[in-house]
């Protein structure tokens, strides 16, 4: 069979003055670049675990009509989809089964909705992929009729025995960063998490070594390519993560990954990421003050609990010559008015050198979205396309919709000035440069 892979590429956000004006300014205008040049990890498993003999292409739409043409030429094609494109993923999957191709949806969408996607596909996978994959193509090939294949199902996926994505897919793309998985899942549990911790909820690392193979993969396909990895908390154990950075130093890349705070306590580990190449983490700080963490993880509170470390935490990643990226999330229970005055001067005060603010979202299948449901307080339910993290789709407490939306405008456009981004990153470069005074004088 021909098989296309379909991603669904680029940014969204449905509020159209976030986006005639948000996306102008400095900061997202570099972080949705950024943005936009990732591949789909999750189609590039499918494509290393699809059986012999069947044709394999990667292809690329932006949204609703934006398919390629020549994706009709295929037999079978899956698409991989978030919740934000899931409605321009059904229309795209309406038009090829028009045409009697057979369609497969997967992801974190049709991971917590595969009843809505199995309506607009013939298959749907909820859940990791690598298992079930081979079984869609199977059944695709029998022309069997449609079906949810859960996961679960198949028996668990074994990370220690991941294969190598297919990389080389991308050949004739113009990536220039690539993503590779070194963890997955997240020993924490946050209400408003959407991420991989919706496929399965234990926390899985990777063997070094073939994290390592993974990314002599990419280079071979791309030399100098920049990593992403695909993580949602690379650095939970402090000494697999010296093992993993001490392994990948030799590569000579640079790389960026998604951690937890904890990480700014462990001063040979920041050493060690920094020798092997790490220029950015992006950390969940969600809010500056600690009320308003109260209860988000739902574990061991621990959100409310790291709060007081936030200081400390960024000010040693960034003085070992790492960037923190601080992700600030609006709108949480208890954020009033002066919440946007907070978050600026927070980010100003600890040089915070990137920062992300986005709305609290509440994605389908959170613990999140079934309390705001039951409380009545989703304001249109099942507009999963809003769930962009830029648009309000829920009844804040104690502002409304309208003033968060205009908080969120005022505080892009002063955290993101040419002038409020210099002074953030002088104070980085100021950081750097006392550490290696203090070293020097030691
Ligand atoms: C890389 C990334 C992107 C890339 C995606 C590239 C691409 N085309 O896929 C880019 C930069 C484009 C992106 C964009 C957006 N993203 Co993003 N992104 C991520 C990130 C960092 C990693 C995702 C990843 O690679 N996971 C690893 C792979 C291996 O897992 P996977 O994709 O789930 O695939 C597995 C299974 O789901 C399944 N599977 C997946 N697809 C399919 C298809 C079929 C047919 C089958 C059988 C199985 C299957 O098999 C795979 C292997 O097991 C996550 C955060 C995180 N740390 O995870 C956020 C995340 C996925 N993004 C998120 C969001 C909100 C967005 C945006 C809406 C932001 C915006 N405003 O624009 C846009 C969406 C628009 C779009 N085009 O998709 C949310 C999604 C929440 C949700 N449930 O919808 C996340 C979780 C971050 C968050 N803050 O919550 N993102």
């Amino acid at each position: 069979m021909k098989i296309g892979l379909l991603a669904m590429s680029g940014v969204r956000a449905y509020d159209k003055k976030l986006t005639d004006f948000g996306l102008t300014l400095p900061g997202f205008v570099e972080r949705s670049k950024v943005i936009a040049s990732l591949p789909s990890l999750g189609l590039l498993y499918l494509a290393a675990v699809t059986p012999p003999g069947h044709e394999l292409r990667y292809f690329e739409a932006e949204g609703d009509l934006r398919e390629p043409a020549e994706i009709y030429d295929c037999d079978l094609v899956a698409i991989s989809t978030f919740s934000a494109q899931s409605f321009e993923a059904y229309a795209i999957a309406d038009r090829l089964r028009a045409r009697g191709i057979k369609v497969a949806v997967g992801g974190l969408h049709a991971t917590a909705l595969p009843e809505e996607a199995i309506d607009r596909a013939d298959y749907v996978v909820a859940g990791e992929g690598e298992h079930a994959w081979p079984q869609v193509v199977a059944a695709a090939e029998r022309g069997a009729g449609s079906r949810i294949f859960r996961a679960i199902e198949f028996g668990p996926v074994d990370v220690k025995r991941l294969p190598i994505p297919r990389y080389d897919l991308l050949e004739d793309r113009p990536y220039n960063r690539f993503t590779v998985q070194t963890t997955r899942g997240c020993p924490w549990h946050c209400e408003f998490c959407a991420s991989t911790v919706m496929l399965s909820s234990r926390y899985r690392k990777r063997p070094v070594a073939d994290v390592v193979r993974d990314i002599r993969a990419i280079l071979a396909v791309r030399p100098g390519a920049f990593i992403e990895f695909a993580d949602d908390n690379t650095f939970v154990d402090k000494e697999w993560g010296k093992e993993l950075c001490g392994a990948i130093a030799p590569l000579g890349i640079k790389w960026f990954t998604e951690t937890d705070v904890t990480v700014g306590e462990d001063s040979e580990l920041l050493a060690l990421m920094h020798k092997s190449g790490c220029r950015q983490v992006l950390i969940g700080l969600e809010s500056p003050g600690r009320e308003a963490l109260e209860g988000i993880e739902l574990r061991k509170n621990r959100k409310a609990m790291w709060n007081d470390r936030y200081a400390h935490a960024i000010d040693a990643i960034q003085s070992h010559g790492i960037t923190v990226n601080g992700c600030f999330i609006l709108g949480l229970d208890g954020h009033d008015e002066s919440i946007f005055s907070e978050v600026l001067e927070f980010s100003l005060a600890r040089s915070l050198y990137e920062v992300q603010i986005t709305v609290l979202t509440a994605f389908p299948g959170t613990p999140l979205y079934n309390r705001l449901l039951k409380a009545g307080r989703i304001i249109e339910p099942g507009r999963w396309d809003l769930c962009t993290l830029f648009d309000v789709n829920y009844l804040p407490s104690p502002i409304t919709p309208d003033e968060l939306r205009s908080g969120l405008y005022w505080l892009a456009e002063h955290l993101y000035s040419s002038e409020t981004t210099r002074r953030r990153r002088q104070g980085f470069f100021e950081q750097i440069k006392g550490a290696r005074r203090a070293t020097l004088a030691s």
